[in-house]
């Protein structure tokens, strides 16, 4: 039997919006959080928002939101009852969950027995095949050495993927389409598993031609009751970074939709899992499913589910680790509607997506029916450059997927940002894409449809010329940052009438901006 114990106080392992948003729902829950913070996070937005903060450490998450000892410390310290370590950083360590045990300590996530099974793809791939799960066509050990690993390969048939068990969400992977490729990249393949992972143990799977990538989010309590709450469609991904999520995915029926949230389900039970997480599976042309992997944590995409299905996940995360029985049947949770999320990077479209780090001179977040942002930022904040640059995400519901495009435009042409640059107008572009609209997108969308091809402009070039110069003649006014991001706030869409918005703010006609350009 389980003991249930309310928390009191809960240590938030992270930082930027999903330390935000685990504040939110400790709020909700009358819990009390602490917030720990490094060196350039001292104005950060979860330090704001938490009830304390403490200073854990210099920049590099090394020596700060990685560092277990100081943590725990600090957890300690402050009285708290549990640890929620978000996404990233510690939140799929179990040295660190070992840590929380020995303290006394509830890590809010799985327990480290589940961790451990799931946290290797090959012990996972072995443990989906007692549970009966669909996993891709490929051996279930390591491969022993080069000529073994020649033998499956020609057995599978080529193309190959060649991938690390200590791999995952895309690291330690490799397309191999001969033999010839196969005996020229294997030991360099172990050597980067090898630094990258501490481990070079490697396996054979089929490759899926023009997968998507679909998963289930699940949730099971430590009674052994587990449900699914639906898919998430996450193919849009640019160099394994998902990029655009929503839910429902279209490359599914309901038929495949229920059997794979069944299979999410027996995959988790057979690890004993005992939190929230994520089933990822491929899924090829056919309709076929095959499983990935299990991500142990709440999800940065998590949001998408929570519209659809009205159910707020970090509370229910919260309160499977108190030891309370999940407090919805499976017949009672639905999907309704459309959600859709745009992940905001600072980073610069233009310039093949380098990083923009800065300060947020100008901040305008949309609004309205059916949006929802979440942030670490807010107007005068630094984004610093020591950890991922994803400034925001962006979400919108509506009843159906055209509802949801023509609001998530909406609300991205709302969503104003000055001094860094971000990946908004990339976010324009994507769903102006016709491919995408008729949601016919696989895992190579970006790089096919949208960074080669060039999209279809809004509106008239000389009304864009026209726009540039106006822009130019108020740079050289010096308007402040602020000011423009209320008059771009103010602006529905057109340039014309941007410009003589803009004419009428500086007390000139349109025509006096014209002959100064
Ligand atoms: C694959 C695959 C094709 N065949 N495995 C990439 C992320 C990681 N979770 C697994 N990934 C893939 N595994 C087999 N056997 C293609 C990918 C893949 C991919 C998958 C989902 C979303 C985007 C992707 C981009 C490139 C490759």
């Amino acid at each position: 039997m389980v003991a249930y114990k309310k928390f009191k106080k809960v240590l938030i392992a992270n930082r930027g919006e999903i330390a935000v948003r685990i504040c939110r729902a400790c709020r909700e829950m009358g819990i009390t959080t602490v917030a720990v913070y490094s060196e350039v996070d001292r104005n950060a937005l979860h330090v704001r928002y938490a009830d304390e903060a403490y200073y854990i450490g210099p920049a590099p998450a090394t020596d700060s939101y990685l560092r277990i000892d100081k943590i725990i410390e600090v957890a300690l310290k402050s009285n708290c009852d549990a640890i929620h370590p978000g996404y990233g950083f510690l939140a799929e360590n179990s040295e660190f969950v070992n840590a929380c045990n020995k303290n006394n300590i509830t890590f809010i996530g799985p327990n480290t027995q589940s961790m451990y099974i799931l946290g290797d793809k090959t012990r996972a791939r072995q443990k989906m095949i007692e549970a009966g799960v669909p996993i891709v066509p490929g051996i279930k050990d390591p491969v022993k050495d080069l000529n073994e690993a020649l033998k499956i390969a020609d057995e599978i048939g080529y193309p190959i993927m060649f991938k690390a068990s200590a791999g995952g969400g895309g690291k330690g992977m490799r397309l191999i389409k001969s033999k010839e490729e196969f005996q020229a990249v294997y030991d360099l393949a172990k050597g980067e598993a090898l630094s990258a992972f501490g481990d070079d143990r490697m396996y054979i799977e089929k490759a899926i031609e023009k997968p998507r990538h679909v998963e289930v989010q699940i949730a099971r309590d430590k009674y052994g009751t587990g449900i699914h709450l639906f898919e998430r469609e996450c193919s849009i991904q640019r160099r394994h970074q998902k990029v655009i999520e929503e839910s429902p995915s279209m490359a599914i029926n309901d038929e495949i939709r229920h059997k794979m949230g069944e299979a999410a389900v027996r995959a988790v039970a057979a690890a004993n899992y005992d939190s929230v997480g994520t089933v990822e599976f491929l899924v090829d042309k056919d309709m076929n499913f095959y499983f990935l992997e299990v991500n142990t944590r709440v999800q940065v995409e998590h949001p998408v589910t929570e519209l659809v299905t009205g159910i707020d996940i970090v509370k229910l995360q919260i309160g499977i680790a108190e030891g309370k029985p999940l407090p919805i049947k499976q017949e009672e949770v639905h999907q309704y509607g459309h959600a859709i999320e745009c992940r905001i990077y600072a980073e610069d479209p233009d310039k093949n997506f380098m990083p923009s780090p800065g300060i947020i001179e100008g901040l305008r977040l949309p609004g309205g029916p059916g949006v929802r942002v979440d942030t670490g930022v807010y107007e005068g904040a630094e984004i610093p450059i020591y950890y991922d640059p994803m400034a925001a995400k962006l979400l919108v519901w509506a009843k159906d997927r055209n509802a949801a495009i023509a609001r998530m435009q909406r609300a991205l042409s709302e969503f104003i940002v000055k001094g860094i640059k971000t990946t908004i107008p990339f976010h324009q572009k994507v769903l102006r894409n016709q491919d995408f609209i008729d949601g016919n997108i696989s895992t190579d969308f970006i790089d096919k449809e949208v960074l080669e091809k060039p999209q279809p402009r809004e509106g008239s070039a000389i009304a864009a010329i026209a726009a540039a110069a106006i822009a130019e003649y108020l740079r050289e006014k010096s308007l402040k940052n602020k000011l423009l991001v209320f008059k771009e706030t103010c602006g529905a869409g057109s340039p014309w009438k941007e410009a003589g918005k803009r004419a009428a703010m500086l007390g000139l006609s349109f025509g006096d901006i014209y002959k100064t350009s």
